[in-house]
């Protein structure tokens, strides 16, 4: 070979890297991106023109924030994030002194949460519109929010639960909402050494009634269970209404490094809970009644005040004396989602880590129950018989499947952590047909209706963990998100990418037909039984009781009345009740004093929200509204004086000349 020959074939070898490395920019800069092929017609998709409303509400959970957040689709548009869990100042959920009992638990005032699952009320396996649910994962309590005021409801602690994170998933009729303890701990709790997890430690599942009509929730019963970690859940539907099933892991019982000792078997078990044969035995008084001690908080709309319930005995039911009540599904390997296809026939178990994804047969499990067909008992519960129980395998799923949604066309979609991507699969045949990227580290995934009988399709969002190099960076902390891809076609199409307020973990969608015409748009001073209400401003006044003083206080566009206060001492305990007098829908007033150790109040049409202020100097204060009401916002304001604690200065309050004892 001559030097010129060797040069020339240096030289193409050469660029044939560079053609190779440049092939492999291009492509990562496109897979970096998502960019999509044809981005304008992708522009169309979710553009919603100014004025328009958008196809579906969609709720995404807020984590670690404790809340939940309302957003259009497709276009992604932040709506609303409703405070549950979590004290919110904008809104004065859980400052203002009607919301302060909804956060009352057993561990006492808690202001916080982390919010993991919403899930929408349901009427024949359909999302009906009517509430929704999410759970509280650190302090284990379950929230209903009302759709017609997007508020939250009611609060319901679950006891003898170390987490409640398997929660809170509907039957078809929301007959019930399910409650699995994420962490075992000893039940009832106890001071025992953490080494004999084995011996002194349980789980529970427990089962939430859920009032039809005005949606109040109650713990129907619990079922004691081995001390596994009770991870996700789902309920049957169709042929498999009736039942529901817990994933779980570490069920080698581990108390210490779990990230290995909880991985040591090669499978763990979805829990199956015949429910209707727990209401036989309850029925027949197979229970037993444990003490337990719980809140249940409840806000009521006619008092516009949330009380706080304090209950003291959960029944419970023991699987070992009641047989037919629950089965274990062997599954491969630390599942995470456990997910019930439309037509209830396919029960998906999530193996986190597992590359093969196990998909059971409800009918099969039936007839592995009755032909007994079980290779263990675990503190009398039968574990069924994997092969006989097994529909299919999906063989080419991405790694660290998490969870799968339905899109009612015999297609289901499953996250994938660890390669970032949703792998869509024929159910029947657990066949892959389609997969795409999420950018980046995707959790749960979200079809709208797609864990109901009857999912709309149509779209799938992504609720990713990280986003690195996808938003302009905000410092250390950057953003979740989540990503909106069209799932009509034979492949999935990116659409969207939308930053999220807090960690999504799960969301949910329902048509917005379903429940936009039925918006409470204000509250009828007429109908309010709110104790310290003032619904005219002639019934405005202020009283002293002791050194409680009781500021009854009325808002209209564009004063308060009373707007000048005298007669208030240090060391008070001033209750200012502040009652919006206006009766149009979209006119809130707000209120704020200076001083205040607490937020402001923002108060709807019709309703009366109270603020407590501890003035600690004396000094003449103004106070003034904080939503900017109209053309004198600005004038809505007023003062209050404040005298030494030993003062003489006699109560007195009035607006101009027209009111009060001037
Ligand atoms: Cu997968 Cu808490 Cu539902 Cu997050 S959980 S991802
Ligand atoms: Cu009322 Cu601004």
């Amino acid at each position: 070979m001559n030097r010129l020959n060797l040069n020339f074939q240096v030289k193409m070898l050469a660029f044939a890297i560079f053609l190779s490395l440049f092939a492999l920019a291009c492509n990562n800069g496109s897979n970096q991106k998502g960019l999509a092929s044809n981005a304008s017609s992708n522009a169309e998709k979710v553009y919603v023109a100014p004025g328009e409303y958008d196809e579906y509400y969609a709720f995404l959970s807020g984590g670690f924030s404790g809340q939940l957040a309302v957003y259009g689709l497709p276009s992604g548009r932040l709506f609303k994030i409703i405070p549950v869990f979590s004290v919110d100042a904008e809104k004065s959920y859980g400052f203002n002194e009607e919301t302060k009992p909804m956060l009352q638990t057993s561990h006492g005032w808690l202001p916080w949460d982390d919010s993991h699952h919403p899930e929408l009320s349901q009427t024949d396996g359909v999302p009906d519109g009517k509430w929704i649910f999410i759970n509280g994962n650190n302090t284990p309590r379950i929230a209903r929010i009302d759709l017609t005021t997007f508020e939250t409801a009611e609060i319901l602690e679950i006891p003898n639960s170390g987490g409640n994170h398997s929660s809170p998933f509907t039957t078809e009729n929301t007959e019930y909402i399910v409650a699995g303890t994420r962490f075992s701990v000893p039940i009832p709790q106890k001071d025992f050494p953490i080494e004999s997890y084995k011996e002194n430690f349980k789980g529970t599942l427990s089962f939430v009634s859920v009032d039809p009509e005005d949606g109040d929730m109650e713990i129907a019963f619990q079922i004691l269970v081995p001390a596994y970690d009770y991870d996700l859940a789902h309920c049957g539907k169709g042929p498999s209404h009736g039942w529901a099933f817990f994933s779980s892991y570490n069920t080698e019982e581990a108390n210490t490094l779990l990230e290995s000792n909880a991985s040591q078997k090669d499978k763990d078990f979805i829990a199956a809970v015949n429910w209707k044969k727990a209401e036989e035995y309850i029925k027949q008084g197979k229970f037993h009644t444990m003490p337990a001690t719980y809140y249940d908080n409840s806000y009521d709309e006619t008092t516009q005040m949330g009380n706080s319930e304090l209950k003291k005995e959960v029944k419970v039911l023991i699987p070992s004396e009641c047989p037919g009540l629950m089965y274990y599904l062997p599954t491969p390997k630390s599942p995470h989602g456990v997910d019930v296809d439309p037509t209830g026939e396919y029960i998906v178990g999530n193996g986190k880590l597992s590359s093969d994804m196990a998909v059971h047969s409800f009918t099969k499990m039936l007839k592995a129950i009755e032909n007994e067909d079980f290779v263990d008992n675990v503190d009398g519960i039968p574990v069924l018989n994997y092969e006989s129980i097994l529909a299919g395998i999906v063989t080419d799923m991405g790694l660290g499947p998490l969870h799968t949604e339905f899109d009612g066309k015999g297609y289901a979609y499953t996250s994938c952590f660890i390669t970032s991507e949703i792998v869509k699969w024929e159910v029947a045949t657990q066949k892959v047909v389609d997969r795409v990227p999420t950018y980046y580290s995707i959790g749960h995934l979200m079809i709208p209706g797609g864990d109901s009988r009857k999912p709309w399709g149509e779209y799938v969002v992504a609720l990713n963990k990280i986003t690195k190099d996808r938003y302009l960076p905000t410092g250390p902390e950057l953003c979740q998100s989540a990503q909106l891809y069209d799932i009509t076609g034979d492949k999935m199409q990116l659409l969207l990418d939308f930053p999220t307020m807090g960690e999504p973990h799960y969301a949910q969608a329902i048509k917005a037909d379903v429940i936009k015409d039925k918006q409470v748009r204000i509250y009828r001073l007429n109908e309010s039984q709110h104790p310290y209400k003032a619904t005219k401003e002639q019934d405005a006044r202020v009283e002293r009781n002791g050194n409680e003083v009781h500021i009854y206080l009325t808002a209209i566009r564009s004063h308060f009345a009373p707007d000048n206060i005298e007669g208030i001492k240090v060391g008070d305990k001033v209750y200012w009740h502040v009652t919006n007098l206006e009766q149009a829908w979209d006119v809130p007033h707000g209120f704020a004093v200076l001083g205040a150790h607490n937020a402001e109040l923002l108060i709807m049409p019709g309703q009366t929200e109270t603020l407590l202020w501890e003035p600690k100097e004396e000094g003449v204060f103004p106070f003034y509204c904080t939503d900017f009401c109209s053309a004198l916002h600005q004038e809505m304001q007023g003062y209050v004086r404040v005298s030494a604690s030993n003062a003489n200065v006699p109560l007195k309050w009035w607006l101009a000349d027209k009111m009060g004892n001037k």
